[in-house]
């Protein structure tokens, strides 16, 4: 095996065990936070906080990234479903804008890919580290944004991973 391949895997691995919620390598389990850590409104992609956006190795989840508190570290992320592939020969990028919001969903595009997601979060992230782990989940089951139906995603219980 290839030291590349190795790196590859070791990284692949910590985004399973992200998931999964086995400790990686030896971070202690993430505190309960105290019930009144709220969760941030989504800044957006015009936020000077934005810090763009990428596919997670979880397939069919996009998430987007911000630091909020502009320090040059990333702090807050939220993670999207994607609902449905376009591609930029078949649809203009304001066709895909246009469709999603009379289907009510968010376009990532990544030429010649588009991708279509849920309007709203189906995770909110709070406090990212350099692994882009995080230290305060929410789900919000409904996909209906913040309006405080969201409850605090325990890690050790991997049944509520949504596909
Ligand atoms: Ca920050
Ligand atoms: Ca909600």
């Amino acid at each position: 095996m290839g030291k590349n391949t190795s790196r590859w895997l070791a990284g692949f691995v910590i985004h399973i065990l992200m998931w999964t919620g086995y400790p990686a390598f030896g971070q202690e389990r993430p505190p309960s936070p105290p019930s009144e850590v709220k969760i941030p409104k989504e800044p957006g992609w015009n936020s000077p906080a934005y810090r763009g956006w990428e596919l997670l190795s979880i397939p069919g989840l996009i998430a987007t990234y911000y630091d909020l508190d502009l320090d040059g570290k990333l702090d807050y992320q939220v993670i999207r479903k994607i609902i449905r592939k376009g591609t930029s020969d078949k649809t203009t990028i304001k066709q895909a804008i246009e469709s999603a919001r009379i289907d009510n969903l968010t376009v990532y595009v990544s030429k010649p890919i588009i991708y279509f997601t849920s309007k709203y979060p189906l995770f909110y992230c709070l406090g990212v580290d350099f692994r882009r782990n995080c230290r305060n989940i929410w789900i919000d089951v409904q996909e209906d944004g913040l309006n405080g139906n969201e409850t605090l995603y325990t890690l050790s219980i991997p049944k509520h991973m949504v596909r």
